[in-house]
């Protein structure tokens, strides 16, 4: 089984708000379905949930009742992205249920403290592709807070044993630094513990989920218990059925200890 994370800057335009990027969730559905193999999603929020979660600072937990607007604002999104998700998977043949994470689990400080997985399995021996995605989930202490894609495929890895986990991004893989920004920018083929540590650091990010640093730890966690971790580019027409089916492909690996 493989693990995939279509990221949010992928399957939407984080410029626009709430702007879905159909054509590129059916290209890569078509490249799931030719691989193969069988897979279980999570999909980040891209525009559809960053924006309005920054705003109303959803990351910090329940610190004033004016959040409310938000908690529902970002809720209603998020699931609109997933049922538009699901629909372009399903018009490509891929039988994918929802495993909605603000009923399905919770947080506890911020960090994933519950989630049903036995939904997954039950989903996944019926023959169906569960898909689960980054939402607005309820915390044991501060009230409300925002359950990433990433802290959710880190759990179905751990749960799961998949062959690979794939994270699916607008990028080829990680830079020395940024290739928008310094035209030097080396792909790092191969990432680990200290790869990483020397590696400069910005943590400036549009996101209420951290940096691709933060991003960078839940994946270097992921590696410890599986063979394959890989981030490659989305954009790239055939990179993920090559990096499903094994073949040659630009991206980055990344190594647990
Ligand atoms: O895009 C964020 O999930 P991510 C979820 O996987 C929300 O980081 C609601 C902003």
């Amino acid at each position: 089984m493989i693990l995939i994370k279509l990221g949010g800057s992928v399957i939407t335009d984080k410029g626009r708000y709430r702007t879905f990027k159909e054509d590129v969730v059916r290209r890569l559905a078509r490249e799931i379905v030719s691989s193969e193999e069988r897979t279980m999603i999570v999909h980040g929020a891209g525009s559809f949930g960053h924006v309005i979660a920054k705003k109303y600072a959803l990351q910090n937990g329940m610190v004033s009742d004016d959040q409310a607007r938000g908690i529902s604002q970002v809720t209603s999104d998020v699931r609109e992205l997933d049922a538009l998700v699901i629909k372009a998977l399903s018009d490509e043949e891929i039988e994918a249920v929802s495993i909605v994470p603000g009923s399905s689990a919770t947080l506890r400080e911020g960090k994933l403290h519950t989630l049903d997985v036995g939904k997954f399995h039950d989903y996944y021996a019926l023959g169906i592709t569960p898909v689960t995605f980054g939402d607005v989930v309820l915390d044991e202490v501060r009230g409300i807070g925002i359950c990433s894609g990433d802290q959710l495929i880190a759990r179905l890895a751990e749960e799961f044993r998949p062959d690979k986990v794939i994270f699916v991004t607008d990028v080829d893989g990680v830079f020395t630094c940024d290739p928008r920004l310094d035209g030097k920018a080396k792909l790092i083929e191969e990432i680990d513990r200290k790869v990483l540590d020397e590696l400069p650091r910005s943590e400036w990010c549009d996101d209420v989920t951290g940096s691709i640093f933060a991003k960078l730890e839940y994946m270097l966690s992921i590696a410890t218990s599986t063979k394959e971790v890989m981030i490659i580019n989305g954009n790239e027409h055939g990179r993920l059925a090559a990096a499903m089916t094994g073949s040659e492909l630009i991206c980055s690996r990344v190594r647990g200890a």
